[in-house]
């Protein structure tokens, strides 16, 4: 489904003037909202191919209805999700997931809905059909060197997708680890995952970064290979100045702090991209600021303030995703409110006055340093996030206009109800 710009304009024509008023509230009381605004309409997330469906846990899977079923239709998705908040111009692939045939034609397709390919994600934590090894025991870690090989060679096939689609970089997510203690030998599995890493890394073209996610537990319940951002950094280090690690904020153990995580491995230039999401508890791959936005803010002060102090681009330096799964929502009205999230932690990320705050923390004022952290959060910057959309050619209000446009019951006619989108 397709939606004409003059339904938009029309949409906003109708609360421009409760906009105007609220926003001049804003730019009344802050400085640099002129900044800020351009920022935010540079800034865009990657949506992954992977959660435009109903995502399901190991009890069941709840079909939404007009899921779509195979990657042009995903691509009209994201290009739909593009139309309405102009703030998701990328996609990220997940292969064997989807598998773009006719990479020119993909290609075409993705560029007419505005949108670009963001990093190409390996998949050796399933086995697929007719695959000669299975993946049970492991794939970059295996202790036969055929299963490490096939892994390998599925990875480099996963670049050269990639390439033929203008992406630029690899994710590799391991499920590689151990359920049970005396499984596996710990520095054994660390070297061959290396290795393995190592032959992938070698196969990246020039441009091209490959970014090693980490993640706690799940699949494997007693160790991961690549566990924390400690082991993610190590392989890393080893590997070269093309390898960065990958925070996906649900890889974590309860309580960790990731914004000092963020902040050290963005001092150590290692920092390669995100994948956003919230949680409770663990991978819980819920809506982007839907459980700790507070946190989510702390994040974005880290990365704002350590990119600025490398004089890097914080639209693109860094590779901005979201991994989300919905068992419950419209996938596509909670990745409208996502990519929201993550504009509202952003702008207000960017409202911290640094040399304050710099200013505070040498003298030790831990009370002013709060306050002008949470002075910025609780500062309700809504109405920049849309007053960029507006600019951009965007919806003032996106989920309001998808649900008016009535474009799920539309995809359901379209598709049907009982379809199913390969992904999570
Ligand atoms: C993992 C991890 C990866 C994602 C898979 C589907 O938990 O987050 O990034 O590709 O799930
Ligand atoms: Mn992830
Ligand atoms: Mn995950």
């Amino acid at each position: 489904m397709l939606v004409e710009k003059y339904k938009i304009q029309e949409s906003n024509d109708g609360q421009l003037s409760a906009h105007k008023a609220k926003l001049s509230g804003l730019t009344g009381s802050i400085a640099n909202t002129e900044l800020i605004i351009e920022k935010l309409i540079a800034f865009q997330v990657a949506i992954p191919s992977w959660a435009l469906g109903a995502g399901g846990t190991r009890f069941g899977r709840f079909s939404i209805g007009g899921e779509p079923r195979n990657l042009e239709e995903k691509i009209e998705d994201v290009g739909l999700l593009q139309t309405l908040n102009q703030s998701s111009g990328a996609i990220s692939l997940h292969i064997p997931w989807d598998i773009p045939g006719n990479a020119t034609s993909i290609k075409a397709l993705a560029a007419q809905h505005g949108l670009r390919f963001d990093a190409v994600n390996s998949n050796t934590f399933q086995d697929q059909k007719g695959q000669e090894h299975s993946y049970k025991f492991g794939s970059l870690q295996h202790v036969d060197r055929a299963v490490r090989k096939q892994a390998i060679e599925h990875n480099i096939e996963v670049i050269k997708q990639g390439v033929a689609l203008g992406s630029a970089s690899l994710t590799v997510w391991l499920a590689d680890g151990s359920c049970f203690p005396g499984q596996l030998n710990f520095r054994k599995a660390f070297q061959y995952t290396l290795e393995s890493l190592k032959e992938i890394y070698a196969a990246l073209p020039d441009n091209w970064k490959i970014f090693v996610e980490y993640k706690a537990f799940e699949p494997n319940f007693y160790s991961t290979t690549v566990g924390d951002w400690g082991q993610s950094l190590l392989y890393a280090s080893k590997l070269g100045p093309k390898a960065y690690t990958l925070v996906d904020l649900g890889h974590h153990l309860p309580n960790a702090n990731i914004e000092q995580i963020v902040s050290l491995l963005l001092m150590e230039g290692k920092l390669g991209g995100f994948h956003f999401n919230d949680s409770k508890y663990g991978d819980d791959d819920l809506t982007v600021g839907s459980i700790n936005p507070y946190q989510l803010f702390l994040i974005f002060q880290e990365l704002v303030e350590g990119m600025d102090a490398k004089g890097m681009n914080h639209a693109t330096d860094l590779g901005w995703m979201i991994d989300a799964s919905h068992n419950v929502k419209d996938p596509l009205e909670d990745l409208l409110q996502s990519v929201e999230a993550i504009q509202l932690a952003y702008a207000q990320a960017l409202l911290v006055d640094a040399n304050a705050l710099d200013q505070a923390r040498q003298e030790n004022d831990t009370v002013k340093a709060q306050e002008i952290l949470q002075d910025a959060y609780r500062t309700d910057v809504r109405p920049l996030v849309a007053e960029a959309r507006l600019r951009a050619g965007g919806a003032l209000n996106p989920i309001a206009l998808y649900r008016s446009l009535k474009v799920r019951e539309n995809l359901i006619k379209e598709r049907g109800l009982v379809t199913v989108a390969t992904g999570l």
